[in-house]
């Protein structure tokens, strides 16, 4: 530690030629993330020298996204030097916490999958798993959100100005990838032979972010990819005299990797996303498989050394990738290149819902990668007559990879890897009984389940060290080491004098926030109210929908009717896909009703809306541990897990929510009375809507649902108005707001009923965070390595 402090004053010479009293805090903030940076480099030597020693097995994790977070406060909290440096930069007249928000947040992915990704590499790293996860070096990352009269605008985020210095570039390991082109086949003596011709090159670029771990000697990486133009290709075009030629294809080399594409949970068929998919697996498997070669000199072996983990099908091209280098660079037959590539991989499926089901049309996949096609083709092929002959030809229509010229990338996952998984008990049910269910009949026992789990260490640890600090003092065990333990909070649910502490801190944290929200839209919140929040994408799925039109209807009673409720603060942060109409218009109606009730004079005295702008990681931070309520309110069988709903749990708030996803262990973890259970039953909705759900019926028959739609429409100030939204919940709403709408709203008052009963409302949030054990990615990632990879710590 003596060594960090004489190393930021060497760097701040070295770099700016100015003493640690003369910097600014921009040159801290340089020094301290480079100097975390080399160190982690350091420690990853160490540790990677161990694994090389080893030649243990090692798990690859492949996805598109890893929404990672700030950096800085992760890596000095793991590495146990915050305090330190804290009091070493006060003494100069700094302050960490102002340095700390400096760092952009790397937003290399868009909600739920990609922070669950990063939420594993740190949990396996703690652990002393050997993990290694590969992605792309995004120039942008998910954009920023700017709310301007209601209406989401979006503006580039770029990341890499501040944040490159986390970075380390391996200019030694860039690897080339091919696009376009053909292959010949040719024959020799010594057999079959693949030539690729008039092939486009790319060059990939590894830049190294380091992963930490809490308490932990394994460093662990994450490789991102960043396109380039490779040199010869330019150069034939410099001949050529074609200057503003060669450029322009640098430029289309590096679009590759320019930016993130900002839709979750769907699929847009885009060719450059092709690109990027193809560009980052086939750098990545090459790789890989040259590792394993230099050290083992073959790849027989390669599936007892290596676990090729796919987050979502986006990653899937891993497959004919990994048959491709096999066969076509290293000489194996089919089968045996079958037979190891079989034995490499395995999938998480994320979702059922049909628009996020990855499927590429084959006119536009075979031109870009037309060996790619012809291999997974040949997957096809073979894996029909299979079915053929074992009896299941019949089911070819919803198992087959290629159907009505598109390629299912599901499909390819689940005949081509060793284990799928879903990430909640009844997500990976809805996947074996309805989504995939010929598969699970032909491939018995490949479906597992294996539960989301949430980083604790940053989730409860740093975004919310007053109760970290005050649950230490009190449970006396280590929690943050191992969170199951934090079930000892339950011998103080009776405990008075504990309880009043717990909401001590809770509105302390209520306050923070309560700051946040005045300095970013002007609102003043009453923190005596209780923070409702819901924060996650904005899907018509997640129905922020229904808790707009919940709010509508309070606004009309309060108006028009007396009500008087307890008061209550809504706190919503979403982004919307830039294409999603439908996401863009609820955003401004959510707004809306915000400045509606702030011009009001009686009804912001009950209940206030606040619709926070460009929700990230940093921002779920400072809101997850003021939250009271946590809305996860999705129609019951879309959510796959959600992972908001743990993190707000652990942080104390009571979940108000169906019974989708990790709701249903949530609920079973806590028990009924210590959560707000409404709405239809994934059966119920299945059932309804098999039934013909019409919405007009709830409207013509409930006379709430009747009201607060026709004030909705009222809601029209001559620029906007929502009849649109309206017109849409009465008619065509696929996720049936109105069916579920009369339980909430009598849910709703059960909730604001219980939050007055202080001492019964604390003993649910105590309930809820000595819960959450089970939640941590600890104990999720512990799953993996058990059930699916089968690979041992670095010792
Ligand atoms: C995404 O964030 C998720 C699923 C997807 O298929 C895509 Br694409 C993006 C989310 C699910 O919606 C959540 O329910 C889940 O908790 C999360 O992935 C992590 O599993």
């Amino acid at each position: 530690m003596d060594n960090f402090a004489t190393d930021i004053k060497k760097y701040l010479e070295k770099i700016f030629g100015n003493t640690i009293d003369e910097a600014s805090e921009r040159q801290i903030y340089q020094a301290l993330m480079v100097i975390t940076r080399d160190r982690l480099a350091e420690k990853r030597f160490e540790s990677n020298k161990k694994l090389k020693e080893s030649q243990q097995k090692r798990v690859y994790y492949m996805s598109m996204e890893f929404l990672v977070g700030k950096t800085l406060r992760n890596n000095l909290y793991n590495l146990g030097y915050e305090d330190e440096i804290k009091h070493f930069l006060a003494k100069h007249g700094f302050s960490l916490e102002r340095i700390y928000n400096i760092e952009p947040d790397p937003g290399l992915g868009n909600g739920g999958l990609g922070r669950l990704a990063s939420c594993y590499m740190d949990a396996l790293t703690s652990n002393d798993y050997p993990i290694m996860g590969f992605s792309i070096l995004y120039e942008f990352g998910i954009f920023k959100q700017v709310i301007s009269d209601g209406w989401q605008q979006e503006y580039p985020d770029n990341w890499l100005d501040l944040g490159r210095y986390g970075l380390l570039y391996r200019n030694d390991e860039e690897i080339e990838v091919k696009f376009y082109g053909n292959t010949k086949e040719e024959w020799s003596s010594e057999g079959l032979h693949i030539r690729y011709e008039d092939y486009t090159a790319i060059k990939a670029e590894p830049y190294d972010l380091f992963i930490s771990g809490y308490d932990s000697d394994t460093v662990n990486v994450l490789r991102l990819w960043k396109s380039k133009a490779t040199g010869g290709f330019n150069m034939k075009l410099f001949e050529k005299g074609e200057y503003s030629k060669s450029l322009e294809s640098e430029a289309i080399a590096e679009s590759i990797s320019k930016l993130l594409y900002p839709a979750d949970d769907n699929d847009n068929g885009k060719a450059l996303r092709i690109k990027q998919q193809y560009f980052f697996t086939s750098a990545s498997l090459q790789q890989i498989v040259k590792n394993h070669y230099d050290t083992y000199m073959t790849l027989d072996n390669f599936a007892e050394k290596v676990v090729i983990h796919i987050n979502d099908t986006h990653p899937s091209m891993c497959i004919p990738e990994l048959m491709r280098i096999l066969m076509d660079e290293y000489e194996y037959s089919w089968d045996k290149a079958w037979s190891i590539t079989t034995k490499t991989f395995a999938y998480t499926n994320h979702t059922i819902m049909a628009e996020a089901l990855e499927k590429w049309s084959v006119d536009l996949f075979q031109p870009i990668l037309p060996r790619i096609y012809t291999i997974i083709r040949e997957i096809n092929n073979r894996f029909c007559k299979w079915c053929n002959d074992i009896g299941a030809a019949g089911e070819l229509d919803e198992m087959s990879i290629i159907h009505n010229n598109v390629i299912r990338m599901a499909n390819l996952c689940i005949v081509s890897s060793y284990s799928v998984n879903g990430v909640s008990m009844l997500h990976t049910e809805i996947l074996k009984k309805d989504t995939f269910k010929s598969f699970n009949r032909i491939y018995p026992g490949k479906f597992i389940n294996v539960t989301n789990g949430i980083a604790h260490r940053r989730w409860l640890g740093q975004a919310n060290p007053e109760l970290t600090r005050y649950l230490n003092k009190l449970l006396g065990v280590d929690f943050i080491k191992d969170l199951s333990s934090i079930d000892k909070l339950l011998e103080y649910q009776d405990d008075k004098a504990v309880l009043e502490d717990l909401e001590n801190i809770k509105n302390i944290k209520k306050l923070q926030l309560a700051e946040y929200i005045k300095s970013s839209t002007a609102i003043k919140v009453d923190t005596n109210s209780i923070f409702d929040v819901q924060i996650k994408r904005l899907h018509e799925y997640k129905r922020q929908l229904l808790n707009a039109l919940h709010i509508i209807y309070l606004y009309r009673m309060i108006k028009f009717n007396g009500l008087k409720p307890y008061p209550r603060t809504f706190i919503f942060s979403a982004k919307a896909s830039s294409g999603y109409v439908m996401a863009k218009n609820i955003i401004k109606l959510i707004c809306s009703i915000s400045e509606i009730i702030e011009a009001d004079p009686i009804v912001r005295e009950y209940i206030k809306v606040v619709f926070l702008e460009d929700y990230r990681v940093s921002l779920a931070e400072k809101i997850i541990p003021a939250a009271n309520v946590s809305e996860q309110i999705s129609q019951a069988g879309k959510e796959a897990s959600g992972t908001g709903n743990m993190k707000l749990m652990l942080n104390g708030a009571v979940t108000l929510g169906t019974m989708d996803g990790a709701n249903v262990e949530i609920h079973n973890a806590v028990g009924q009375d210590n959560i707000f259970i409404f709405g239809l039953s994934s059966e119920e909705v299945e059932e309804l809507f098999k039934n013909d759900y019409r919405a007009i019926d709830y409207y013509n028959n409930n006379q709430d649902i009747k009201e607060t739609i026709d004030f909705m429409r009222t809601l029209d100030n001559g620029h906007t108005n929502f009849n649109y939204i309206a017109d849409y919940l009465v008619s065509t709403d696929p996720y049936m707001c109105l069916a579920d709408f009369e339980s909430y709203k009598n849910t709703q008052k059960i909730v604001e009923d219980t939050y007055q009963d202080k001492g019964k409302w604390n003993k649910m949030s105590l309930v809820n965070i000595a819960k959450s054990g089970i939640f941590s990615a600890d104990r999720a990632t512990k799953e993996y390595v058990e059930k699916i990879w089968k690979i041992e710590k670095i010792k």
